[in-house]
């Protein structure tokens, strides 16, 4: 909104001519956020509470979360609400991609609010079948993808490390889409079992996909450094400016001992907007070493399931792997910190690949 109302006055005096950079906006949506959490939290957590939208700790986890049960869960609606109006804020919102980010964010977030609704409120045990809850994230993943194929997105596929491997996937890259959003969606929904393990490594992967949507958007630093030039892309770095913001924001509340968990609306709705992040500023896979923290989750659950399905044994003490450590006697800080360690080491070793290759 500033940059339709706002910049246009540069023509009386020249200060307003900084609502036209992507970097100053991109700073701001990110302030924004920050700020609207803090203001906001509070309240909201409150509200939370007196409707009585409390968690049902299941009772065949870690006995430590036991003392967890009631707390106030549905957190992730405060978070895309502060995206959504810092984005209209700060965005120009003339750009397809914002809008592209904005149906899959609001997209999976209803999936996962329906979720918690039949969980908490409905006292649904389990709450949504996981078939439906899968069939609605492909639809909404399939929406995305289709909106890029038939618009003429680049279908070619790189991969980090290496300058010359480009795989065009054409008509493959659609599916090849659904799986980045979904499994991105389902990933973050795994590791959201520890205060702040999710929360924590979503600011520092939507940190650097807010660097790489800047170079990718931007011609000559995207042929400096021998990366696909996306037009436009550079916009969503104000996109992803307003999820780092809003992801510390909830941080500030999710900390050990959280006051508040994020729920489905929040963990589906960030990872599938993680994912869209990764699939238009042309880095998929540079994905699995960005939200590495949530890939290793979500192959703790397949290793975990699909070795107890085919030989009856357990590769861990149980999953995903956060549950692992803290049957091994780890206090849950600890893990939350050296996970959170472990996202910034990724994130770094990530953004090297721009000049490793
Ligand atoms: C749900 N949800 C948390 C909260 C949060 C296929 C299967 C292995 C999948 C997996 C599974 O269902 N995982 C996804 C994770 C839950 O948190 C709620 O859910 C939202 C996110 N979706 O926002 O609303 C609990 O996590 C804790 N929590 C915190 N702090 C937070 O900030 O402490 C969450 C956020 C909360 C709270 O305790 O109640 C969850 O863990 O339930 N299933 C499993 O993970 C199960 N594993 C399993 O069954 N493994 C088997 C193998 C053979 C299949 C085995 O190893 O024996 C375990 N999950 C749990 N207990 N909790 C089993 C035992």
């Amino acid at each position: 909104m500033f940059y339709y109302f706002l910049y246009p006055l540069a023509k009386y005096h020249t200060v307003f001519n900084v609502f036209q950079y992507i970097t100053f906006r991109t700073i701001y949506a990110a302030v924004t956020a920050l700020s609207l959490s803090f203001v906001m939290g509070p309240y909201l957590i409150e509200r939370l509470r007196a409707i009585n939208v409390g968690e049902v700790v299941r009772t065949d986890g870690p006995p430590n979360h036991f003392s967890k049960q009631g707390t106030p869960t549905m957190g992730g609606a405060i978070i895309i609400l502060v995206v959504i109006i810092s984005v209209l804020l700060w965005g120009n919102l003339s750009n397809a991609y914002v809008w592209l980010m904005a149906f899959v964010t609001a997209g999976m977030g209803t999936i996962g609010f329906l979720d918690d609704y039949s969980k908490v409120v409905r006292k649904k045990k389990g709450g949504m079948r996981a078939r439906t809850k899968f069939v609605a994230q492909i639809c909404v993943a399939s929406g995305a993808a289709l909106f890029l194929y038939y618009s003429r997105f680049d279908t070619a596929v790189t991969m980090p490390f290496f300058k010359n491997v480009i795989v065009d996937l054409r008509i493959l890259y659609v599916p090849f889409v659904v799986l980045v959003i979904v499994g991105a969606s389902n990933a973050v929904n795994l590791t959201d079992g520890l205060d702040g393990l999710a929360i924590g490594p979503m600011a520092i992967s939507s940190a650097t996909y807010m660097l790489l949507a800047y170079l990718a958007g931007n011609v000559k630093i995207a042929d400096y450094l021998h990366i696909m030039y996306v037009a436009k892309a550079g916009e969503l770095a104000v996109f992803a400016g307003a999820m780092v913001g809003a992801s510390l924001g909830f941080l500030w509340f999710n900390a050990y001992p959280a006051q508040v968990f994020m729920g489905d609306v929040g963990s589906l709705s960030l990872g599938g907007a993680l994912g869209t992040l990764a699939v238009i500023t042309k880095h998929e896979v540079l994905l699995v070493l960005i939200g590495g923290i949530f890939v290793v989750e979500a192959l703790s659950v397949i290793f975990q399931v699909g070795s107890f399905k085919l030989t009856g044994k357990r590769v861990f003490a149980m999953a995903p792997i956060h549950h692992h450590y803290e049957l091994k006697g780890w206090p849950e800080p600890k893990i939350i910190v050296r996970f959170w360690i472990i996202a910034i080491i990724l994130a770094l070793v990530a953004i090297s690949t721009l000049k490793i290759r």
